[in-house]
């Protein structure tokens, strides 16, 4: 048994005024708790420290800048990787990267317990739109202000097992999954802000949209055989409602621990790394069974095209 306990460290809502000093706070209060109940390993939130600010039209690039982080750790995220340093607990964490050059990204890092960084993940799949819409309901402006990660889909061999990381959005697509999956993952973290309503089909709200959100966590860890962490950002930010639904997924699909509520909580699990053998050698043995000279129209195209009538 290679057992990791991992702590699902799920955010209750921050509004556009709460500072990122007060956010850390509560950060580390759910470190310290993790830390208490064994874990080595703490999942926060996307952009875990601002309000999910893509719901925001701005134009001024000091307006939007004023949202990301220049560097990391920096002046107010350094008492949460010294802390985390100190108790040995890695860190997943996702913030709004600005670059040197000036490039923004919805990215995330993975430290080790002895506080370096090893593993970037720039998101890759970006939902939403560039242009203020008013047919939605609210906006959702991540094409606006992050470029598509450059990263890829990259792994890390790190706390004892084969580390991988995904944002949001990337966990409703396969691809995400499979391209970690070939790399051996045994560990997939994420974290996420999902409006509890859907802004273009009022139907759709929070029961369909958890639905969804299992089915693709449970899917991708099944069908790679991996464990799947993944971290909401939850509650009412000021008027505007996203689900719970913090996870753990082992490597059957099973969920083995979900968030009861819509505030700061932890999951915490003692992950068997050893469970991902038996699909990835057994069940879908990879190397045996996949038929990649059927496979070429993924990476080919992009949308669907049906055949002429
Ligand atoms: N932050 C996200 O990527 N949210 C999307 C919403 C907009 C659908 C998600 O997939 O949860």
């Amino acid at each position: 048994m290679r057992k990791l306990v991992i702590g699902c460290a799920q955010l209750g809502p921050i509004q556009k005024s709460e500072p990122r000093e007060m956010v850390v706070t509560r950060l580390m209060a759910l470190l310290e708790k993790a830390h208490g109940q064994g874990a080595t390993l703490v999942v926060f939130p996307e952009l875990a420290l601002t309000t999910f600010f893509p719901r925001w039209y701005m134009e001024g690039d000091a307006e939007v800048d004023a949202w990301f982080e220049r560097e990391m750790p920096n002046a107010v995220t350094r008492p949460l990787f010294d802390r985390a340093r100190e108790l040995g607990v890695g860190m997943y964490l996702g913030y709004a990267e600005l670059t040197p050059e000036g490039r923004r990204f919805n990215t995330s890092i993975l430290t080790n317990t002895a506080g370096e960084i090893v593993l970037k993940y720039r998101k890759v799949h970006l939902p939403g739109h560039v242009e203020f819409d008013p047919d939605r309901a609210f906006q959702h402006l991540e094409k606006r202000y992050f470029e598509p990660g450059d990263l890829g889909f990259p792994v890390a061999r790190a706390l004892g097992g084969v580390m991988g990381m995904c944002i949001c959005n990337d966990r409703r697509w396969p691809e995400t999954y499979r391209v970690m999956g070939l790399q051996g993952v045994e560990v997939v973290m994420l974290g996420f802000n999902t409006p509890s309503v859907n802004s273009q089909k009022a139907s759709e709200g929070p029961e369909a949209r958890l639905f969804h959100h299992r089915l693709s966590c449970q899917s991708g860890a099944y069908q790679n055989s991996t464990w799947v962490i993944a971290a909401a950002k939850a509650g009412v930010e000021d008027g505007h409602p996203l689900f719970a639904g913090s996870l753990i997924v082992d490597p059957d699909g099973q969920i083995v621990a979900e968030s009861e509520t819509e505030e700061d909580e932890l999951l915490v699990h003692a992950c068997d790394l050893d469970r991902c053998a038996f699909g990835k050698d057994t069940i879908f043995d990879f190397a045996r069974h996949r038929r990649v000279e059927h496979y070429g129209l993924i990476t080919q195209r992009a949308g669907a095209e049906a055949p002429p009538e």
